[in-house]
């Protein structure tokens, strides 16, 4: 049985939950889950850390293969256990779903992260607002980019959906969340019609609400 390690509220860790449930991997049956991470420590012991040297989750035991970055455990769990096909595999949806991976990795969630982290994880006397402020604003203009992406296609690499869109959606509602609850400190949220429909349709045609949260979760 695979073991994943982390805890539910991580951003990063809910990538893989909404990926195992796609595939229709069970928890229990399929896979384990143990937390870790935040509150729940483990993820700095040195048993862990000979698991991922980088002391973060999720991490993911597969035998004696071990997995740590989110996109990577997802794009294993899609080549390995996608037994019924839920993702599409030929050419074009796989890259274009691809090329969506890196960009949240390494542009959209570099951009968020400092709102993100500023406002969720830093106590309030150490908090820069305007470097806050600045990275929401960024981001607005980042998910103005895929708003017209979305305005010709319903899904991040075209009509079908990937886990580019897990990636992606994740990062979304963090920042809705985070406007909802600090708008005060974000400045305005674009209006973006095609990335609201968008995730509506996560909503009704995927396992998203898996992993969906209504609130943030607030460590200070
Ligand atoms: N690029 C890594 C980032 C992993 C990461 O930053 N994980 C965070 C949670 S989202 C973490 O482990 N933080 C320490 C903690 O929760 O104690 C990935 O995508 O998996």
């Amino acid at each position: 049985m695979m073991r994943l390690w982390g805890r539910k509220s991580s951003i990063n860790v809910q990538k893989v939950l909404w990926c195992l449930a796609e595939l229709g991997l069970k928890q229990g049956q399929d896979f384990e889950r143990i937390d870790a991470g935040l509150h729940f420590g483990v993820n700095q012991t040195p048993e862990f850390l000979k698991m991922n040297p980088n002391g973060l989750v999720p991490t993911l035991e597969i035998g004696d293969l071990t997995l740590w970055e989110s996109n990577t455990i997802m794009r294993y769990l899609v080549k390995e256990q996608d037994k019924n096909k839920r993702f599409p595999a030929d050419i074009h949806a796989q890259y274009g779903s691809e090329k969506w991976l890196d960009w949240q990795l390494g542009t959209l969630w570099p951009v968020l992260r400092p709102a993100f982290l500023g406002l969720t994880r830093t106590p309030e006397a150490e908090r820069n607002y305007s470097a806050i402020e600045k990275s929401f604003q960024a981001t607005n203009q980042l998910f103005a980019l895929l708003d017209q992406v979305l305005s010709k296609q319903s899904y991040c690499s075209g009509n079908q959906f990937h886990i580019g869109d897990i990636a992606l959606a994740l990062c979304a509602s963090r920042w809705i969340l985070l406007h909802q609850t600090f708008s005060d400190k974000t400045g305005p949220r674009a209006e973006l019609k095609n990335i609201d429909a968008w995730l509506k349709r996560l909503e009704q045609e995927t396992c998203y609400n898996v992993v969906a949260e209504k609130e943030l979760n607030i460590v200070k």
